[in-house]
């Protein structure tokens, strides 16, 4: 028996004693799809001209590190290498400004599913689903911070356009992909300063996104998810799709709610929002992220508030009906590396949930043994889940995972290895002068 078998065997053995089947939490946990975004692979650029980029909306990309996709065949081969460093079957998330849309510039308000038909034929092919999302900043027509919220209506109505298309367009994914393609929608919305008329713009959002919604697609197609936040860079003061905005209008609407870790005050605790929304939502959208004392989108690490909202989702015993997506963007560091290591931390956080002995703990809680309680808990902080964390399928093995732990000292070098040939492997395929220096200065 080889030793990671061997170290497998026993700790099973040991989630066994404290009432935990291994093999039905790995189960579970392959049945997870996480939601992975397109947008770690380009810095939120898109491909609607050459050399687009993120701009406005109250977010921030930092960094220049190189080897950003630069066209759709790119990214593909980006996220090709990203699906082989973690385990299981996971689906992607499309923003509508990465259509193939030509030499020709096509508007958002004329997007249409024939501009995501090659994304359509690839996931195909890869055996993937795809989601997809409204893109409604870095546009002109956004500049002065408003959208589906601007009391313009020839603002207003070029946005309610290109969301209905958006929507079309997930619907068309979704006939392609035979199941179900989540439209997401997120609004930048908002003001530096404090506004007077706070109702005022809160109701205009409320109408455009009713007629929005006017035409009905069938959930088998599509389904909708309405995302809030705090604030954004230039919207401090006030943010039209608030969560309570978005909290009254989900309910009402019958519409999926989106809770992004990163949208609330840094000190609230998302975890607890599930249970919360849960008993009043048929399904529920999240948007891992890690927030660093802002919205600052950083790589989704295994830390407390990513543990505790997985815990909270598998707790709810609603795991089929919430959805996970991932939300983050670093340009700082190799976006391939960046993707992997934030999917499989929100992967480990899930598997740590799965392998609680929940019976146990609700017992403990519900006979009044609140130290036995937090004794479990804290002594579950420390069993390794690595000798069960799945490997991705086909050789080479990956190792488990990067937890500190000396035994697979060699195994966690060969992840980061993998992660730095991914570099060598772009170095070769685009051959910009300063991009293959800087890859030379990083791998050596
Ligand atoms: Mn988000």
């Amino acid at each position: 028996m080889s030793e990671m078998s061997r170290e497998y065997e026993i700790a099973k053995e040991h989630y066994e004693a404290v009432g935990v089947d291994v093999e039905e939490a790995l189960r579970e946990l392959e049945a997870i799809s996480l939601s992975i975004h397109c947008w770690q692979g380009d810095d939120v650029g898109g491909f609607e001209r050459p050399d687009s980029s993120l701009s406005g909306g109250g977010i921030q990309v930092t960094g220049n590190y190189p080897g950003k996709a630069r066209s759709v065949a790119e990214l593909r081969g980006d996220l090709e290498k990203m699906y082989s460093l973690i385990p299981g079957t996971h689906r992607l998330n499309l923003h509508a400004s990465y259509g193939e849309f030509g030499a020709r510039f096509v508007d958002r308000d004329r997007i249409e599913p024939e501009h995501f038909a090659g994304w359509a034929s690839w996931a195909k092919g890869q055996g993937i689903k795809l989601d997809f999302n409204c893109t409604c900043f870095s546009h002109p027509k956004a500049n002065d911070g408003f959208t589906l919220s601007s009391k313009d209506p020839a603002i207003r109505s070029f946005w309610i356009e290109h969301v209905k298309r958006a929507r079309a367009v997930s619907a068309y994914l979704g006939r392609e992909q035979n199941g179900s393609c989540i439209h997401n929608i997120w609004l930048p919305d908002g003001t530096k300063d404090y506004p007077v008329d706070r109702l005022g713009m809160r109701r205009v959002l409320e109408r455009s996104l009713d007629e929005v919604f006017e035409t009905e697609h069938p959930s088998g197609e599509m389904k909708d998810a309405v995302e809030s936040k705090l604030f954004g860079i230039g919207s401090e003061a006030y943010v039209v799709g608030s969560h309570e905005f978005y909290l009254g209008y989900a309910i009402t609407r019958g519409k999926l709610l989106c809770l992004d870790t990163g949208h609330f005050h840094p000190t609230e605790l998302v975890a607890d929002k599930v249970s919360a929304v849960l008993p009043f939502l048929p399904e529920l959208l999240l948007h891992v992220s890690r927030p660093m004392r802002w919205d600052s989108d950083h790589i989704v690490v295994l830390n407390d508030d990513v543990r505790m909202l997985c815990e909270e989702i598998v707790r709810s015993g609603r795991l089929s009906d919430i959805h996970i997506g991932l939300d983050f963007f670093d340009a700082t560091v190799n976006r391939i590396g960046a993707w992997a290591v934030g999917a499989r931390a929100t992967q480990k956080a899930l598997l740590a949930a799965l392998l609680q002995p929940q019976q146990r703990l609700l017992e403990l809680e519900e006979g009044g043994d609140l130290i036995g309680r937090l004794a479990l808990l804290e002594e579950l902080m420390v069993v390794a889940i690595d000798s069960v964390f799945p490997n991705p399928p086909g050789p080479p093995a990956l190792p488990c995972n990067l937890q500190v732990r000396v035994a697979h000292r060699d195994d966690r070098c060969a992840l980061i290895l993998k992660v730095l040939e991914s570099v060598q492997i772009r170095d070769t395929s685009r051959s910009d002068e300063t991009h293959a220096k800087c890859v030379h200065g990083i791998s050596s």
